[in-house]
């Protein structure tokens, strides 16, 4: 089933069926003012923290309410319906109406009894509060008087916790004034008498205000129970229903601000007004609201900005192949989506309720590399700062807060840091992300200065980028395991696998020896040929013990538990065959031709389903060990033998180095939110973004996905599909094309942006084949097979590649 399509030329995913099976929701705003919004009008916002910033209220896992609401009333005949479909919920058979999620705005059109409105939300660029632009015309042949009523929900307490569940204080602190043109909330109101910059129990008074713009408010509430009177819901507030509020502010009890005014509309006839809300003072207040007087002339403006702002972020690489689900995830939805993960980490969305109060080490620096094609600056930034939450002594922060201080840190070593996040040791793979993300930054700008910049660490003293890569290498090396393979500790990038200090990790195994071939390149470049001969021969050393160890008749294993016992061997009852040390075993480098070829066919015997493959097989039930955690999920979940998305993105990437392009698209699709537009039911989440996870074939709901946005997935894939299926592959002196796509693609085209320079790269497949270069051209000159050196870029670089 569809409830929706993807609107190419505008950028917007258009939902036609506002009944959709989960809330489908867009990120509007920035970590200045952040703000989530759903097709039917559902989300909250905050200032600054998801945590300590909230303004407007949610609550989770419900109805999808409460939301940024707007009532129209007819005052002819006292019907009343919503801007967005839900709260009011009328009969679809007489109200149309369509949602557009488009990049940072929204826009929700209804028609209804001969009325037509239209609201747009975002959050203005650069701008700290969230605007509701609503325009509202007469289609029918008579004069109409409609009441038109906002309704925003505040939370009574900054900090979500307290707002939700510490009532016998957050409840008694609130209050809500009338200013004329808007309500105007202020927390712990009580204390406006002391003196400036004082605090009574670390409190001060803050301020949050919904307001109006455009036309004049004719009555008021900022009290939710007196706007939505009891026992009813927010379908038919008492406030809506009765044409009036009720003008009156809360004391104690839950505040809102609820803003009525009236329109009187000529047949055919238009008016636009702009509701607005955030987190400032009285004054600032009516500053901003000031400048909306003309909100038709403004709000224009602000959104054109908004979608230039973010169309050019996307345009850096634009693809045109024979499949629209490849295009439109490329060219928009996974790249936004990519964004949006690199903003906002895992901090807010309809499942992270906002309370993480920092980046998890390899979360963050995986969300770079899906920017790296589009935004190589904002990307380096982001570098810099995770190599400032490196320890000395070279491993990761688990978790870097959200006020990390370069050089002054505490560490897992510091009782101090654990009390704090809550994060008790070190994981073994953290710093080891680090290196295939530098690595692209460094490849795709050709910066090669950055080698060499000092950055501090995250407790004390300061290295090169490169000196941080080298000792990232002696924190593996420095906590290796019983084989000399290194150790699992708290976690590898599966949280749910606790191997310990003496049990070994796989997966981290090729994660380092993979480390080892890309800081070569890094050596190479510095001309120390001391610790390039070094790191070839650990390598080599660690190659050969992957292959003694982790090898099982025709797979490799996923590790050893501190007792020594293997876990994913062919034999084992559960949790025998494991993705990611197979693709990772041909990401690496570290599998044989014959060795590549056998477990990725056996990854696809044994793991694929229609939604993608599994994270390992059978789940988890009777057999776990000690450290399997996985088996707290309901088999076929999470990490419990679930489709984990981000997988599918290594997966893709292995399929294409083997050149089988025909799978690494299946893969691709299998798995694609586009590619299951017309089945959405199954799916559940927004078919424009990627969730963490599908239920896998041993779950009663196989293909039902979970946690929307905010996920690995979106980067991993992203770097599956540009470096993989379409093989841009650039290096420190020049770019491989090296594309490895179904053998019905015939050709296909991509615009990149490459070092200052704009590639134009067109391919061409007569003979059907899944990759291989047959010859190539630039500026029409041949190459030297497949490798673009950076001299042969023009401002204007047209490429040529003949794959057959
Ligand atoms: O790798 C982790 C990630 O850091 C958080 N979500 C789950 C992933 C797999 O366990």
């Amino acid at each position: 089933m569809r409830y929706g399509y993807f609107d190419e030329e505008n950028k917007e995913y258009v939902i036609t069926r506002p009944d959709t099976p989960a809330p489908w929701v867009n990120y509007l705003g920035s970590p200045e003012y952040g703000a989530i919004v759903s097709n039917n009008a559902g989300g909250y916002s905050f200032a600054k923290s998801g945590a300590n910033g909230r303004i407007l209220r949610y609550v989770f896992n419900q109805f999808d309410q409460p939301g940024r609401y707007i009532y129209l009333r007819d005052n002819e005949n006292a019907d009343y319906w919503s801007a967005s479909w839900q709260p009011v919920g009328k009969d679809l058979k007489e109200y149309k109406c369509e949602c557009r999620h488009g990049t940072a705005y929204t826009k929700m059109k209804a028609q209804y009894s001969g009325i037509t409105s239209e609201v747009r939300y975002y959050v203005p660029l650069g701008r700290s509060y969230e605007v509701w632009n609503l325009s509202v015309k007469n289609d029918s042949d008579r004069e109409r008087e409609l009441t038109i009523t906002g309704y925003a929900e505040f939370t009574n307490h900054s900090n979500y916790e307290q707002d939700q569940v510490n009532l016998q204080y957050s409840q008694f602190i609130t209050r809500t004034v009338f200013r004329g043109d808007r309500v105007q909330q202020l927390i712990h109101a009580n204390l406006d008498q002391i003196e400036e910059g004082k605090e009574v129990d670390h409190k001060i008074v803050s301020s949050r205000f919904f307001g109006l713009a455009g036309a004049e408010v004719k009555s008021w509430s900022g009290e939710k129970e007196g706007f939505l009177g009891r026992y009813h819901g927010y379908d038919r507030p008492t406030g809506v229903e009765s044409g009036v509020l009720e003008n009156k502010g809360n004391y104690n009890g839950n505040g809102c601000g609820a803003l009525s005014t009236v329109l009187t509309l000529q047949p055919g006839e238009a008016k636009e007004i702009a509701f607005v809300a955030g987190m400032k003072k009285d004054a600032e207040a009516a500053k901003i609201l000031a400048d909306y007087k003309d909100p038709a002339a403004v709000c224009e403006k602000e959104i054109k900005e908004l979608i230039c702002h973010w169309h050019e972020k996307i345009s850096h690489f634009q693809i045109k192949t024979p499949s629209q689900e490849f295009d439109t995830m490329i060219n928009t939805w996974n790249a936004y989506n990519c964004f949006m993960t690199f903003i906002w980490s895992r901090a807010a969305s309809f499942t992270y309720c906002g309370l993480r109060n920092g980046y998890g080490y390899r979360d963050t620096v995986q969300d770079i590399q899906g920017v790296i094609h589009l935004a190589p600056e904002m990307a380096k930034e982001k570098i810099r700062f995770m190599l400032s939450a490196q320890v000395d002594n070279g491993g990761g922060l688990p978790l870097v807060k959200f006020t990390h201080n370069p050089g002054h840190e505490d560490t897992p070593d510091d009782v101090s840091y654990v009390q704090e996040t809550g994060h008790p040791e070190y994981r073994a793979d953290d710093a080891l992300w680090l290196f295939p993300t530098v690595y692209k930054y460094i490849a795709e700008t050709g910066d090669l200065k950055f080698i060499d910049e000092v950055i501090p660490y995250a407790n004390k003293g300061t290295a090169t980028v490169y000196e941080h890569l080298k000792q990232a290498i002696t924190f593996s090396m420095n906590h290796l395991g019983k084989h000399g393979m290194p150790a699992g500790l708290y976690a590898d990038w599966n949280d749910c696998l606790r191997l310990g200090k003496d049990g070994e990790s796989a997966f981290v195994a090729m994660q380092f020896y993979y480390a080892m071939r890309i800081l070569k390149e890094f050596a190479q470049y510095k001309e120390d040929s001391v610790y390039q001969s070094y790191l070839e021969e650990k390598q080599k050393e660690l190659g050969a013990l992957i292959q003694k160890y982790c090898w099982n008749e025709d797979r490799f294993i996923r590790g050893y538990t501190e007792t020594g016992e293997m876990i994913g061997r062919r034999s084992d009852p559960e949790a025998n065959m494991w993705l990611n040390p197979q693709s990772w075993a041909v990401i690496s480098g570290l599998a044989s031709k014959d060795q590549t070829n056998q477990i990725l066919d056996l990854v696809y015997e044994r793991l694929n389903t229609e939604y993608g493959a599994i994270l390992m097989d059978p789940p988890y039930h009777a057999h776990a060990f000690d450290g399997a955690l996985a088996v707290i999920y309901n088999a076929g979940s999470k990490e419990n033998a679930g489709i984990f998305s981000q997988s599918q993105g290594w997966l893709i990437l292995a399929e294409a180095l083997r050149g089988n392009g025909e799978k690494a698209f299946t893969y691709f699709m299998e798995n694609a939110p586009a590619a299951q537009n017309d089945r959405a039911e199954i799916r559940k989440l927004e078919p424009y973004c990627y969730g963490q996870f599908t239920e896998g074939k041993a779950s009663p709901n196989f293909g039902e996905s979970h946690v929307h946005w905010l996920t690995g997935t979106a980067s991993t894939v992203m770097v599956g599909c540009v470096e993989g299926i379409l093989g841009m592959r650039p290096d420190f002196y020049g770019i491989h094309v090296s594309p490895s796509v179904p053998k019905s693609w015939e050709s296909f085209e991509i615009e990149k942006d490459f070092r200052g320079c704009h590639l134009q790269i067109k391919v061409s497949n007569p003979g059907h084949v899944q990759s291989g270069c047959r010859e190539l051209l630039v500026n029409g000159k041949k190459m030297e097979g497949n490798y673009i050196p950076q001299q042969e870029l023009t401002a204007q670089t047209t490429v040529e590649l003949f794959m057959s």
